[in-house]
């Protein structure tokens, strides 16, 4: 290079470098925010990412404000990013807000009621489920003659065998099988949420009713005749191809019984019982029956069955729904047959096994399907004065809060502000997120400490959309939504169904997708494939809508 290209090329360097010096780059300015919207009296925390910078603020009058913020921000672990948490309590008055930070632009929505419209989609999703009835549905244009009519035979390894009369319930997520377990955990969940908000209009509770007898009318079928226990659950030998359910003839197989499947269905039967009660009388004295008798099988089973918890048959690929622990569903089923029947026997059981599952060990039971627990608790709690232990209430009480205190305590340390950690970051994470905030909503219910109703709001401000992915976690809702979910009947009609949850990140690269994606060093908030072949981190599942709707649904003004 000649001595003068030389000091060109160096001048050249130099001009850019001032030029990055006066004006910073700010291509990795980005602001994260609830799509949906934020309640007038709240923190309305929104995430912002990049440089140290002035935050500004318009409304749609034109006025200005900004914001410079001192502290540097700070590294989440969760993420890989430098991030900083906004609190916009002050805007309180309803509109819409524009934001902006460096380069990065967004609209923060401020109304009365943000979260009725996405509740309603996500309650309808459950009729979008329903198998072995035609759906005609206007609204989602979702469309198909009945399935699975034929529904089912026994594996041989059920000890039974010929044919087995089980139609109807729910798809249980993008796959068509139906499963005992997930699907009694569902139903309780959306009782829960009934209960707690008897405030709804007559009309939308009976619907909500409506929709929940769909699967326990299913539930009932799966209950073996003779000795009460209750099949574990009905799929092919294989998942199905990308159809319609109409179309898939796959020939579909009954499981063995298992006890996770029958205290479930037993806890969940006899939840269901004082709602109905109150509609229907026969059908509900026909549900506590049914729980009765599944609790006669437990009671002559002490063990868990099979010995050593469920496994799929070996010619079974389907979900396997597995648990080697079946004493929090057994508490669980304790307590709700307590509450519907009075009966002294269940709460002598309860009182003495309650302590066996640790509660705050969240590790090892796990929150979700697998882990009952919550459920046990919360409906113990919920429980009339006059028929608790004060002990009994007292201690569980604490371990409730003690949980919600290290929730709390975890989410100073995240910088999306929630109380998820690495290991939350598994299949079903958005699911977690929600049953973190099902337990904080219950916490403060118990003592009415707002700390923790503002954490539960946090954490649905975060499947919203106040996410490292900057995705609304809900179909066809928000300006980002997930949009191609693992769902069979969206990916075989072409058409994105909207109030779809999907599991969301999942650090364990379960699926091939995510692998070509990312590698095991990818931040683990950060592993998700809004793409139809993620099944690990982009598939809908009942219990997740469940989770959602509950969560959500707290937050909404019915009147
Ligand atoms: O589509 C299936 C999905 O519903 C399940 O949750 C998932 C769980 O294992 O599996 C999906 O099916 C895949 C199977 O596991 C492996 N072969 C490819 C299947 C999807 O194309
Ligand atoms: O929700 C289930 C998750 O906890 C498990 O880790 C995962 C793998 O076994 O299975 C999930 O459930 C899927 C089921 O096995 C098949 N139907 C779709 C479910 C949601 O992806
Ligand atoms: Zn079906």
């Amino acid at each position: 290079m000649s001595p003068k290209a030389f000091s060109l090329a160096r001048s050249l360097i130099s001009f850019i470098f001032l030029i990055f010096l006066i004006i910073p780059p700010c291509f990795g300015d980005k602001i994260y925010l609830d799509q949906i919207g934020y309640l007038p009296q709240s923190y309305k925390k929104v995430v912002v990412e990049g440089g140290r910078k002035k935050f500004f603020v318009s409304d749609e009058k034109g006025n200005k404000s900004e914001i410079e913020y001192k502290s540097l921000p700070a590294k989440d672990g969760d993420t890989g990013q430098e991030v900083f948490i906004i609190a916009l309590g002050h805007l309180n008055g309803p509109g819409k807000y524009s934001l902006a930070f460096g380069d990065a632009k967004k609209d923060l929505i401020v109304s009365q009621n943000p979260y009725q419209d996405v509740v309603n989609s996500a309650l309808h999703s459950f009729y979008l489920q329903r198998c072995g009835t035609a759906i005609h549905d206007e609204k989602s244009k979702m469309e198909h003659p009945a399935c699975h009519l034929e529904d089912a035979y026994f594996l041989a390894s059920a000890s039974k065998s010929g044919s087995f009369e089980t139609t109807g319930g729910w798809h249980d997520a993008g796959d068509y099988g139906k499963y005992s377990v997930p699907a009694a955990y569902t139903a309780s969940t959306l009782l829960l949420f009934y209960s707690l908000n008897k405030e709804m209009p007559e009309d939308a509770k009976e619907q909500i009713l409506a929709e929940i007898k769909y699967e326990l009318d299913w539930l009932l079928t799966m209950q073996d005749k003779g000795t009460g226990g209750v099949f574990h659950k009905v799929t092919p030998l294989n998942f199905s191809p990308f159809i319609m359910p109409d179309k898939d003839d796959s020939k579909r197989y009954i499981s063995p019984i298992s006890s996770t499947a029958t205290a479930d269905f037993a806890g969940v039967m006899a939840q269901a019982y004082p709602i109905y009660l109150q509609y229907d009388k026969a059908y509900a004295k026909k549900l506590l029956e049914a729980a009765v008798r599944a609790w006669n099988f437990l009671e002559t089973h002490p063990q868990i069955v099979p010995a050593g918890g469920f496994k799929n048959d070996p010619s079974v690929k389907t979900g396997e729904y597995g648990d080697n622990q079946d004493k929090d569903e057994r508490l669980f089923a304790a307590v709700e047959l307590y509450s519907a029947t009075r009966d002294k026997k269940y709460h002598d059981y309860f009182a003495k096994n309650y302590k066996d599952v640790n509660f705050l060990d969240i590790y090892r039971v796990d929150v979700g399907w697998p882990n009952l627990v919550h459920h046990a608790y919360i409906s113990y709690l919920l429980l009339p004065n006059d028929m608790v232990s004060p002990l009994v209430r007292k201690n569980i009480l604490n371990d409730l809060i003690k949980l919600s205190d290290f929730l709390v305590k975890a989410s100073l340390k995240s910088g999306f502000g929630v109380a998820m950690r690495r290991p939350d970051y598994r299949w079903g994470s958005n699911a977690l997120a929600m049953d973190y905030a099902k337990i904080l909503i219950y916490a403060y219910e118990f003592t009415r400490n707002m700390k923790y109703k503002n954490l539960a709001l946090e954490h649905l401000h975060y499947v919203l959309g106040k996410n490292a992915n900057d995705k609304c976690f809900v179909t066809g809702f928000g300006v980002n939504p997930s949009e191609h979910i693992h769902h069979r009947p969206s990916i075989a009609s072409a058409i994105s169904f909207a109030g779809f949850v999907p599991g969301g990140p999942n650090k364990n690269l379960q699926d091939p997708a995510v692998r070509a994606a990312f590698t095991s060093k990818t931040p683990p908030a950060v592993v998700y494939l809004d793409d139809k072949d993620s099944w690990s981190t982009n598939e809908n599942a009942i219990y997740y809508n469940a989770s959602f709707v509950f969560v959500a649904g707290y937050f909404v003004d019915f009147n």
